[in-house]
């Protein structure tokens, strides 16, 4: 449904050329299989589905709990609490049915409750792989613009590489990513320093970066004025327990979400949010709380594709002795290089190697 969707700046790196190319190129492949195999078949039934989206109401969905989503209608603004309708459609493919801030097509059923019978092609997601063996990606939320990766000053398990998954599943589909590093009140000023540093590398690279505070309020404006610009959509993401819905509530001015304090011991978060809401902020945009994550996998990468999402590596690439080059082990590594001469910071290459063993 182009119409649904919004024009944006691109900010994909020369690689999703490739991988768009390559994704074409299979499903010209998938098509050229079907000449003469007798699934020519499956045309009338493609037409058939477009025909059947013209069913139903538009809207959003703008909560999601175990399988029970509600949509709020496009035309009234009301809200029905709905189910999927058995035969279903969907234009994505492989991917989680209904995400929170999807586009579907609704039957009313009575006056509160309602079936799901279509979900509208997404214009940006953040995926990640699965959990368990099935190789299906889950979809944390769609069509929103900003990626908020919240990181918690006071763990003392703050690893860099979870920002720098985020960053690459957030260039993936399509969202800006924004470092968050919330609880800067449990800082002192020399804790402060480390972790300003620790993430002074993102706005070299466009990312933005803001500490902050949800508990004190310190920092907050930067926040909001950054979602109110461009009437931005921004979901939450991060482990549990940084302090995502607690972010929410001190952005909406009330206590909607339930929050919960973290373990004493090791600072981690207990789950305490196992649902999806997206939610109008009064200062502007739109703010969308998840549950926290526990381990974050890229999904539908290849690992020789890594380097496309790594946006410094970028202008060293073809520099490499060696191409392809994985940036591993290879001798005349250009990347490699530009790490030892400090051109590329040395911690972002560590997240490389990781992510890239993690795609193997
Ligand atoms: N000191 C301090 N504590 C905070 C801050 N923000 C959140 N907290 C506390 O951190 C704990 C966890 O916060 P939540 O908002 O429940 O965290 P969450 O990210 O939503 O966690 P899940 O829902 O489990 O994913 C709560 O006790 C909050 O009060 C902050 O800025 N400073
Ligand atoms: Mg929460
Ligand atoms: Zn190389």
């Amino acid at each position: 449904m182009p119409a649904q969707r919004r024009t944006r700046q691109s900010n994909r790196p020369h690689r999703d050329w490739v991988k768009g190319e390559r994704k074409r190129q299979r499903n010209v492949d998938a098509d050229d299989e079907r000449v003469g195999t007798g699934h020519e078949a499956m045309r009338p039934r493609e037409i058939a589905i477009a025909s059947q989206t013209a069913e139903g109401v538009g809207g959003e969905v703008i909560q999601v709990r175990s399988g029970q989503y509600h949509v709020q209608l496009r035309d009234s603004g009301t809200t029905l609490v709905c189910r999927t309708k058995r035969g279903i459609t969907t234009d994505n493919s492989n991917t989680t049915l209904v995400a929170i801030g999807d586009h579907v097509r609704v039957r009313p059923t009575n006056d509160t409750e309602g079936m799901i019978l279509h979900v509208a092609e997404r214009a940006t997601w953040l995926g990640r792989k699965g959990a368990g063996q099935r190789s299906t990606e889950q979809v944390i939320a769609a069509n929103a613009d900003l990626l908020l990766c919240i990181v918690a000053a006071d763990r003392p398990d703050f690893r860099r590489t979870i920002i720098d998954r985020f960053i690459v599943a957030a260039l993936l589909g399509k969202l800006h990513p924004v470092i968050v590093v919330n609880k800067i009140d449990t800082a002192n000023p020399e804790i402060r320093e480390i972790l300003a540093d620790e993430v002074a590398v993102y706005p070299t690279l466009g990312y933005p970066v803001l500490h902050l505070s949800a508990e004190s309020g310190e920092g907050m404006e930067l926040l909001q004025e950054l979602i109110a610009k461009n009437r931005s959509t921004a979901v939450l993401a991060g482990q549990s327990g940084v302090g995502k819905s607690t972010l929410m509530n001190r952005l909406i001015g009330g206590e909607l979400r339930r929050t919960a304090e973290v373990r004493h011991n090791d600072r981690r978060g207990v789950h305490t949010t196992v649902d999806s809401v997206l939610h109008l902020l009064p200062t502007g945009g739109r703010l969308i709380d998840t549950p926290g994550i526990r381990e974050f996998g890229i999904w539908d990468l290849q690992p020789e594709e890594l380097d496309g999402y790594f946006t410094e590596f970028l202008e060293h690439l073809r520099n490499c002795r060696y191409l392809p080059c994985t940036h591993t082990h290879e001798p005349n590594c250009a990347v490699r290089n530009a790490v030892e001469s400090g051109m590329i910071d040395p911690g972002r290459y560590a997240s490389y190697l990781s992510i890239f063993d993690s795609l193997r």
